[in-house]
């Protein structure tokens, strides 16, 4: 396999202006007639000799109305040929598709019995010949021809501009019209039976939208959250972007079988069913929020990404850094911010550091990729959001607001580059980000290393911040980066010091947002009657690792005291994080702190006045973020730690928990107490750990009452590492009583999969025979074997066998569905953290895979990444 690379990058020799697609659905296949208005890129290199990117089986091409002989056209490695065509032209292309047979999901599939298309990134390919890059945009008009039984519904981007009766009145069509240029990618079609849920919205300027959701006849009870959850997308964006949807109809499609969460082509949205589906019985707190935050993401995604789209893949972070920025934004808007923005920081650390650190580390903006499906990555999307952010922290929400209308003016309807995207940014706000683009560039976790002197007689104290990025593949001796590190100063009464500069004629504010550039750099704070305790990177103001000396109690003080919601959580966890460390290392004593132990009681006392919060600080940090933390790690002997500490906690605190759980249970269903439930089920959680203790009994009393998926998956979650018999009671109602609910039956093959039983390996293995297994759906696949792959006791075990079942699983999945097996595939990427013999086992199972005849792209890219 080849890489292309940005630097490549020319533009399309051609462009084409209009396409005309008739699809003809028939039992057998489906026959796709593309005329397309073809003509030459004056901003490109003069060539006649046109290339279309294609893999679907070619019928016919006509140029001009003209067949064309099969010399007339050579077929090589996925391009179509043509030489010697006019500077203008019309090109019709025939093709012929089998739905039914293609198990990648990409391009036009069937997913019981209905068809459905996803095109982003390379997907058009697979339906007919096109310029299939993001940058050749044009208008499409689309005509479905169908059994009128078989597929009542037919969707297309667009307006509906017309539909009828063929002439046995058994098929009839339907014709779709775009009237805004797009690329390829947004491209769209659904055929099916479908029912469908439809409202209204209309915009601040007086347009009237129909609303609609389509979903299987027996889903239409889970769509209501999905609807209102449009609604306050649609409208956030007028009030905070000024922005408004520009079609009559918004259609959302649910699927189950998808291979991303949600893809945003224009005016038809497809969804993995996962985030559009829920109702209280079915869906726990979490999901309702993922429905929330995905249905806005693909909605923001009509301005940023559609309106204005990426020149080519390499800016994929264009799209969708700012679009995550965007949606959560607006998540934060509807919840708490605090608790967003933990939740947030939290999944970046655990997720993208790894990448960031890992063989397949790639800046924000990538240089180079063999499949674009592996770069749909952390990086790009969640730090990409990052970088959005600190632009925003550095310009405030008023500048940003103007950098995004300039953005928009400038921009509309053409395909960009994320430098496009900081210019807007730097000249509305007449700042320099010559050097913040290094963002873009530089892949790899900055780490700041800072340290504070405090000189009395002054009053003052100095702040030295040393920032350095470690090496990735490819890249070497960063050059620093410019972060907007957010500083207040505490004083010891846990009141709020100003922080002002030497510069500054008026006390400055409580949180100040340093700019820090250099390698080394210095600020000093004057006007300081007492040493002050530094509260650094607030509301993590930068996607880094922050190293400062505090003492254990200097961190129990910041977790009760300080006024950043971010830093009191972050506080407790680096506390937690040193203790788990020191056990794991065997230093000192093998119990937990008092500090610790204080400080969770604390929280623990003060957490009705914010559940949600209280829920997330008392929670210990994630093993692979230890991992993380820890050269030649023993990924058993940390998670065996971690379990520990847990324990202890639970015994510790143990009538603390039980109160919290009794203070929150018992409630009749309110949305709004996600928090209360969050905190309720993590105290059952510790409840389980008690010897002699009565878990089971309440975890059934819980089961058994529960009015909701959060409460009922809360009881299971606290029982799936035991052997009880309330466990296996528990586990087999479930299952019984959710038999026909897929996205049910994923939480409980993941339960499963996660749990710290010796037998789990076993479990997994029985369960991929489960009547509601099937290796061919991505959502199974990911419930069940990716949950075992992020579980790391197990996945880790040390006699190898979790790495010779993935490795198994993942060259059974390739040959079905590359992009899933190259998602999975990427849980041998942190072997440079296990320890020697742990790793070599993951080589040989690497090498395993590698040598396959017939390995994918996909997998090809990651495997051998890994391997070099
Ligand atoms: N564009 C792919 C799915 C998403 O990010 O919305
Ligand atoms: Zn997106």
């Amino acid at each position: 396999p080849v890489a292309k690379y940005l630097k490549d990058y020319r533009p399309a020799p051609f462009l084409i202006d209009r396409v005309d697609l008739e699809f003809d659905i028939l039992d057998s296949h489906t026959s796709v007639r593309a005329r397309m208005v073809v003509k030459r890129n004056p901003k490109a290199d003069a060539s006649d000799t046109l290339q279309l990117d294609g893999s679907a089986e070619l019928v016919a091409v006509r140029l001009d109305g003209e067949a064309l002989a099969p010399s007339a056209w050579t077929l090589a490695d996925e391009v179509l040929t043509l030489p010697g065509v006019p500077e203008s032209f019309i090109l019709d292309i025939e093709t012929r598709l089998e739905p039914a047979a293609n198990t990648s999901l990409m391009g036009l599939y069937a997913s019981n019995g209905n068809l459905y298309t996803q095109c982003e990134p390379e997907g058009f390919r697979k339906i007919t010949y096109y310029l299939d890059r993001p940058d050749v945009m044009a208008k499409f008009s689309t005509t479905l021809i169908a059994d009128r039984q078989r597929f009542p519904v037919l969707l297309s981007n667009g307006n509906k501009v017309g539909e009828g009766l063929t002439e046995n009145r058994k098929r009839h069509w339907v014709k779709w019209v775009d009237p805004y240029r797009k690329p390829a990618y947004l491209f769209a079609v659904v055929a099916g039976k479908l029912s469908v849920l439809r409202d209204h919205y209309t915009t601040r300027g007086g347009r009237k939208v129909t609303l609609e959701i389509y979903v299987a006849p027996a889903d239409m009870d889970k769509t209501a959250h999905a609807m209102s959850s449009l609604k306050k997308s649609m409208q956030w964006d007028e009030q905070v972007f000024g922005l408004e949807y520009d079609l009559d109809t918004y259609m959302i499609v649910a699927v189950g079988d998808f291979n991303m969460g949600a893809m945003e082509n224009k005016g038809l949205n497809i969804f993995n069913t996962k985030f559009v589906l829920a109702n209280r019985e079915t869906a726990t707190d979490f999901d309702f929020e993922g429905v929330e935050a995905v249905i806005a993401h693909e909605y923001f995604h009509n301005w940023t990404g559609n309106r204005v789209t990426c020149r080519d893949w390499f800016q994929l972070s264009l799209k969708e850094g700012l679009t995550v920025f965007r949606d959560q934004e607006f998540s934060a808007d509807m919840q708490s911010r605090a608790v967003k923005r933990i939740e947030d920081a939290r999944g970046l650390r655990a997720l993208q550091f790894p990448e960031d650190a890992g063989p397949t580390a790639h800046p924000v903006r990538p240089e180079s990729y063999i499949e674009m499906n592996n770069f749909y990555t952390l990086t790009v999307y969640e730090k990409g959001a990052e970088v959005v952010r600190m632009i925003h922290t550095l310009v405030g929400a008023a500048g940003f607001r103007q950098g995004m209308d300039l953005y928009f003016r400038r921009h509309d309807g053409q395909a960009v580059t994320c430098e496009d995207f900081v210019a807007a940014m730097a000249d509305a706000n007449h700042i320099d980000l010559t050097q913040f683009k290094r963002w873009y560039s530089q892949a790899g976790t900055p780490v700041l290393d800072v340290s504070l002197d405090w000189f009395a007689e002054g009053g003052a104290a100095s702040l030295t911040v040393r920032q350095h990025c470690p090496d990735t593949p490819g890249q070497t001796d960063k050059l620093p980066f410019h972060i907007p590190l957010a500083v207040g100063l505490l004083a010891a009464d846990g009141s709020e010091l100003p922080v002002t500069l030497a510069s500054d004629d008026a006390p400055g504010p409580l949180t100040r947002v340093l700019s820090v550039t250099e390698a080394e750099q210095t600020f000093t704070f004057v006007g300081l009657n007492e040493k002050p305790l530094p509260s650094l990177l607030r509301n993590f103001s930068a996607p880094v690792r922050l190293n400062y000396a505090y003492r254990d109690e200097e961190l129990a003080f910041l977790c009760a005291h300080d006024s950043d919601a971010f830093n009191r959580w972050e506080a407790g966890q680096t506390l937690a994080t040193r203790e788990l460390l020191r056990l794991y290392r065997g230093e000192g004593e093998a119990t937990l702190s008092a500090c610790l132990i204080d400080a969770f009681a604390q929280l623990l006392d003060h957490a009705d006045s914010d559940p949600a919060f209280a829920a997330l600080a008392l929670t210990l940090p994630a093993e692979v973020e230890l991992l993380e933390l820890q050269d030649h790690a023993d990924p058993a002997r940390l998670c065996q730690v971690r379990e520990q500490a847990r324990a202890e906690l639970a015994q510790a605190l143990a009538e603390r928990w039980d109160a919290a759980w009794r203070r929150h249970s018992g409630l009749a269903f309110r949305h709004e107490d996600a928090g209360r439930r969050a905190l309720k089920n993590l105290a059952l959680s510790y409840l389980a750990l008690l010897p002699g203790g009565d878990a089971g009994a309440l975890a059934s009393q819980q089961y058994q009452q529960a009015d909701n998926m959060t409460d009922r998956m809360g009881a299971l979650a606290a029982l799936a590492d035991s052997h009880s018999h309330a466990r296996d009671t528990l586990f087999a109602d479930f299952a019984q009583r959710f038999a026909d609910e897929a996205l049910v039956m994923d939480k409980w093959f993941t339960l499963q999969a996660g749990s710290r039983r010796q037998d789990v390996l076993r479990t997994v293995t029985a369960l991929m025979e489960h009547p509601a297994f099937a290796l061919t759906n991505p959502n199974k696949v990911r419930a069940l074997i990716g949950a075992f792959g992020r579980n790391l006791a197990a996945f880790h075990a040390a006699d190898g066998s979790g790495y010779r079942f993935m490795a198994d699983q993942v060259l059974a999945i390739d040959a079905i569905n590359p992009q899933v097996a190259s998602r999975l595939v990427s849980c041998f990427n942190r072997r440079s953290r296990v320890e020697p013999a742990r790793a070599e086992l993951m080589r040989v199972e690497l090498a395993r895979v590698l040598a396959h005849d017939g390995l994918s792209r996909d997998v090809y890219e990651i495997v051998s990444k890994n391997l070099n």
